[in-house]
């Protein structure tokens, strides 16, 4: 049966800010403070979407979620020990008593749908079901609150439970770590066959003396990893479980998704990504049972810093619709790769060169990568075949009519400044709850939000 890969990316919502909330990632810590413009940043999002909804790629949308979290800023207590606060009452709460939790509360970070889930096809799963694992995102408060919503979402865009089946997320805690498909990558010979899915974690959650990484966290855990395969009913010859380099992490690679990724048959990684790479590679072409192409970038052509800086991994590989075989690659990068030199020169040397990848593609995310959120990181990929692809509410799919449609909405509803002094402001709560509202009458979600089910 025929199979697509679509790429569902999460719609930057109104409060995208940049609050330096994300120890271990370089670009959150270096821009605490700057001034964002959420319009732009949603723009931007869009932009590539449509743009790769016009090559004939399938394209979904993701919604983003209430910001600030009142279900989160509730749970907490600011709204008295009867719960009995007004909304207005719990947002003067937390932000004069705790203003870091508030602009946690307040974070748009669920546009980086990588972290949103795991998704195993259909072809690689027990019972022939699309699976979905939500992401705990444990390691971090601001995106530890993302996944009850984000279960909804998810469960209202592919309902149909002959098709697809959700888990809860995994418990929460650091030895369950778990940060989604930025971990996750499959690779097969065709779309709709059973591929090798592989996880990669950054240090086991359980054996501390195991290596891990010294100076930032490891966010993903093996047994996170582990759990997943088996609540998705993974076959052991079609999983491969490897640790990401220690050191790569402690410079800055805080998501496998920063030093690697695959499609197909390809896998394009930098030469220091994982621990024991060699064995790792040899297990993935072993368990593939095909040709099996690993494009490893040396360190004297990008360096680990250069590829932290421009982002080069965190690019979308995509086999272009229409490919006879997986072999005819584009690669979708940022900005930032273009104006790194040294990536630049890299790049250029690859195309010269023999490989499945015969294009790349450039695109300004300039907004989201100032979060340390590239391409890659703001895409879900769900390998569908046609039926399932059939049980996907079409409204979440991308076509001329949905881009104008969202362009005017993000027009009319988005700041085009948003700064420190904005984190504070009353008025973004009933913004964010408008503009959510119409959100979902276009993408015809019903009441998937917990504002819409109060009254
Ligand atoms: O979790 N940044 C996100 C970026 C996620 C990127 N995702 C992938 N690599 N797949 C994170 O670190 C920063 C928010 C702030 O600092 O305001 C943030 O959450």
């Amino acid at each position: 049966m025929r199979a697509v890969e679509a790429n569902f990316d999460g719609l930057v919502g109104p409060t995208h800010n940049y609050s330096g909330l994300s120890f271990g990632n370089i670009a959150s810590a270096k821009n605490q403070g700057v001034v964002a413009n959420p319009k732009l940043a949603a723009l931007q999002g869009l932009k590539k979407m449509k743009a790769l909804a016009d090559m004939g790629f399938i394209q979904g949308v993701l919604p983003p979620q209430e910001r600030p979290c009142m279900t989160t800023l509730r749970a907490l207590g600011y709204a008295g020990s009867n719960g009995g606060g007004t909304d207005g009452e719990v947002i003067r709460a937390a932000i004069a008593s705790d203003p870091l939790v508030y602009s946690s509360a307040l974070s748009a970070s669920s546009m980086w749908s990588a972290n949103a889930a795991t998704v195993s096809p259909s072809a690689d799963t027990a019972d022939g079901r699309v699976h979905f694992t939500p992401a705990n995102l444990n390691n971090k408060f601001h995106r530890s609150i993302e996944h009850t919503q984000t279960s909804r979402t998810l469960r209202a865009i592919f309902a149909d439970e002959k098709h697809f089946a959700h888990h809860p997320a995994l418990p929460g805690c650091p030895q369950f770590g778990d940060e989604g498909a930025a971990n996750h990558t499959r690779l097969c010979r065709q779309y709709g066959e059973r591929g090798v899915e592989f996880f990669v974690y950054g240090a086991s959650g359980f054996d501390t003396a195991a290596p891990k990484p010294l100076k930032f966290p490891a966010r993903q855990t093996r047994e996170a990893s582990q759990a997943i395969a088996r609540l998705h009913g993974l076959d052991e010859k079609g999983v491969v479980f490897a640790q990401q380099n220690p050191q790569v992490i402690d410079a800055g690679v805080f998501h496998n998704d920063v030093i690697a990724v695959g499609n197909g048959h390809v896998l394009f990684c930098h030469e220091l990504a994982f621990r024991k790479q060699p064995e790792v590679l040899a297990e993935i072409s072993a368990k593939l049972a095909s040709e099996f192409v690993a494009i490893e970038v040396s360190a004297d052509d990008v360096s680990v810093e250069d590829a932290v800086q421009s982002y080069l991994f965190n690019s979308q590989l995509l086999t272009r619709p229409g490919a006879q075989m997986s072999g005819d690659m584009l690669l979708l990068v940022p900005e930032e790769c273009r104006s790194n030199a040294r990536v630049w020169a890299y790049l250029q040397k690859l195309l010269a060169q023999k490989t499945p990848i015969g294009e790349v593609l450039v695109m300004d995310l300039r907004e989201s990568m100032r979060n340390g959120g590239g391409p890659a990181c703001l895409r879900l990929r769900v390998e569908l075949n046609e039926q399932e692809l059939a049980a996907v509410n079409p409204a979440t799919l991308m076509n001329e009519a949905l881009y104008r449609r969202l362009t005017a909405w993000v027009e009319k509803h988005y700041r085009d400044q948003f700064g420190e002094g904005d984190l504070g402001d009353p008025a973004l709560l009933t913004e964010c709850r408008h503009a959510l509202d119409e959100l979902t009458q276009i993408l015809a979600l019903g009441p998937v939000y917990p504002f819409q089910r109060q009254s």
